[in-house]
């Protein structure tokens, strides 16, 4: 596939995945969201984790609100559209951080919060602009926003759709971290190295047993990290693990 919309470079086993319409402030068309989910499905021989970040000074605006197309019916294109990017997401085969460079706001802030990690910048805000326009959120964000902060934050972000601060978001526990403009693209790159080193099938798991958590009690909490550890348990990194700590040395894994 070309993209037209974003650009996909690969480094060191690092996936950088620029959406790429600075002009609106990166805002979803069709065919960003059809080139983001191709993207993220058949990633590169030998990329271990993915970036996905904004050119320009956004990093995403949500819906392109000039995608007349789009409008017609919003519960399709959330079904046909947003649902199969969203899982490429969730689903990545590598572990997923969204570098937040600037404004985050409808279904851009929830597509970036539905990565594994969230790294921006501290002069990107985050936005659940939906009532601005009349809408309720959607992309994930009645899902990912309570459970992150709780429900009178959620509730405060959605009904006032007022910019949240960076900082606000890590101390929130929105994201994970909010770093200094100068130190952005040098911290993500740092994180998304130790990721793409990493014991790529222990982070998968550990998403997975993070996301069954919200629906489970303690015991069958319990089932599933017993499932996950056993299979970890038989992989060749934890062979790697153990015999590189007895060594005293480094870790090298290889697994994907
Ligand atoms: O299918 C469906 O529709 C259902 C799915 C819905 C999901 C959603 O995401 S709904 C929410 C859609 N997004 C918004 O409502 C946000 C709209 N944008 C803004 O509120 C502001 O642009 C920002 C707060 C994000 C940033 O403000 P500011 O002042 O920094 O920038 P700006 O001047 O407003 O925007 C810069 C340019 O980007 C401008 O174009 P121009 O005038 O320079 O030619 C602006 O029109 C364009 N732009 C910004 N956001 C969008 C956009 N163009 C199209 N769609 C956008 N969402």
């Amino acid at each position: 596939m070309t993209y037209e919309t974003i650009l996909l470079s690969v480094a060191e086993g690092v996936a950088t995945l620029t959406l790429n319409r600075p002009e609106a402030l990166n805002a979803l068309n069709g065919r960003m969201r059809a080139e983001i989910t191709a993207a993220l499905t058949h990633l590169p021989e030998g990329v271990r984790s993915v970036v996905i970040t904004g050119a320009g000074r956004g990093f995403c605006s949500g819906q392109d609100l000039t995608d007349a197309a789009s409008a017609i019916d919003l519960e399709r294109t959330l079904r046909e559209e947003y649902e199969p990017m969203l899982a490429a997401i969730t689903g990545c085969a590598v572990p997923v951080i969204a570098a937040v460079n600037g404004v985050a706001a409808g279904a851009g802030a929830n597509l970036a919060l539905a990565a594994d990690v969230v790294i921006a910048t501290e002069s990107a805000t985050f936005i659940q602009a939906f009532t601005r326009i009349g809408l309720i959120p959607d992309a994930g964000g009645t899902w990912i926003i309570p459970r992150a902060v709780g429900a009178a934050r959620a509730m405060g972000m959605m009904l006032f759709a007022e910019p949240v601060t960076a900082r606000q978001a890590a101390d929130w526990g929105l994201i994970w971290e909010a770093l200094p403009d100068d130190d952005f693209h040098a911290g993500v790159a740092r994180r998304a190295q130790a990721l793409a080193q990493g014991p790529t099938q222990a982070f998968l798991s550990i998403r997975e047993a993070l996301a069954a958590s919200f629906g489970n009690d303690m015991g069958e909490q319990l089932a599933v990290e017993a499932r996950l550890q056993g299979r970890a348990g038989h992989s060749a990194d934890f062979a790697e693990g153990v015999g590189a700590f007895l060594q005293k040395r480094k870790p090298v894994f290889r697994g994907r």
